[in-house]
């Protein structure tokens, strides 16, 4: 039996290697050109595979996806049902992903965002002390593998932290609210916002025009989830009108993001190329291995994407 690779993205030699370290008995192809018997696979290791590729091969256990979201794989109509879709939780990409908040998270906590433009203006200046960070309101829209980390981490800086959730959560130090019910009230007391949610149909656009009203004037917004949670004209028209003060994106309702998008050029946007936590083999491979060998051995693998919710 063997394990089948397919990404438009990502180094199937690292991956080989990577993987070869944890399970050396293992026979590795990559799709499509060294597929060979489609009844060899047992596992797949996908990251935005064609549609109906996986429907292929009729012995797989488990898909495993090559990075923490899933809607890669749950948008093919021609996913093979009855196969578990197992997620990426890695302790290198959950790391790096809280790296990348606590940065924007102090960059516009400390005033970086308008000290960058009083540079573009050859101005020298000092604004005012800001406030201690236990002032500071930092919100994180989802509190799973990753928002959970870095809730905690700017917790245990002394930042004054919310997280909001579709189930409730107990996080020490992190204010939690749960469900659509308790969206706005928790926007509304935000100086910072965060958006780490999976993109699924709930959360495609919600931070929409009424959702940008909901936080306060002069608030930052950083969008690590996914582009399509954000409306972006009607971010475009929030950072225009000065309600949003500044807006870190690393995704985009395309990407790569094209030449003349708005976003490049806004004197408010900061954008990233999609990397706040990029998938790294050597800290992954271990967590599919050591799922494979459950799997080997009769137990489920974990966690599981739920087809019905999306995530
Ligand atoms: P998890 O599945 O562990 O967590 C998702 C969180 O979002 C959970 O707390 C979940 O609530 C919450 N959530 C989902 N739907 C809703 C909803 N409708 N209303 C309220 N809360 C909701 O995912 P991860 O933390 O591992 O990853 C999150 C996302 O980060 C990924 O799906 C991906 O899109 C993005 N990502 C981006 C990267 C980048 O480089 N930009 C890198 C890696 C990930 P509950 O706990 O109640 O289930
Ligand atoms: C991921 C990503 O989901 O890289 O892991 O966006």
């Amino acid at each position: 039996m063997a394990i089948l690779f397919t990404s438009k993205d990502d180094d199937p030699d690292a991956w080989r290697a990577a993987l070869a370290a944890e399970l050396p008995d293992e026979e590795f192809r990559v799709w499509p050109d060294e597929t060979g018997d489609p009844a060899d696979m047992e596992f797949a290791l996908a990251w935005g595979p064609k549609r109906g590729v996986l429907a292929r091969f009729p012995n797989l256990r488990a898909i495993f996806s090559l990075g923490a979201g899933v809607e890669h794989l749950f948008r093919d109509p021609d996913l093979p049902a009855g196969v578990p879709i197992v997620r990426l939780v890695d302790p290198g990409l959950t790391l790096r992903m809280t790296e990348y908040v606590v940065h924007w998270v102090l960059h516009f906590h400390r005033g970086f965002h308008a000290y960058a433009a009083m540079e573009r203006r050859r101005e020298w200046g000092r604004l005012p002390v800001p406030p201690p960070p236990e002032r500071r309101r930092v919100g994180i829209l989802g509190l799973g593998a990753l928002g959970r980390d870095a809730a905690e981490t700017l917790a245990a800086l002394g930042f004054d932290v919310s997280g909001w959730s579709r189930s409730p959560k107990h996080l020490d130090g992190v204010r939690c609210f749960t469900g659509a019910d308790a969206f706005h009230a928790f926007l509304s007391e935000l100086d910072i916002a965060v958006c780490l949610l999976p993109l699924t149909e709930e959360t495609r656009g919600i931070l929409d025009r009424r959702a940008l009203a909901a936080l306060p004037r002069g608030a930052c917004l950083i969008n690590a989830g996914r582009g399509p949670q954000v409306v972006e004209k009607d971010l475009l028209n929030a950072l225009d009108t000065g309600h949003l003060d500044a807006a870190t994106l690393d995704v985009f309702e395309i990407e790569p993001l094209c030449d003349d998008h708005p976003f490049w050029t806004h004197p408010r946007v900061i954008v990233t190329p999609h990397i706040a936590s990029q998938t790294s083999p050597s800290t992954a491979a271990p967590e599919i291995a050591a799922n494979i060998q459950r799997v080997r051995a009769g137990e489920a693998p974990f966690p599981i994407a739920e087809r019905l919710r999306g995530y």
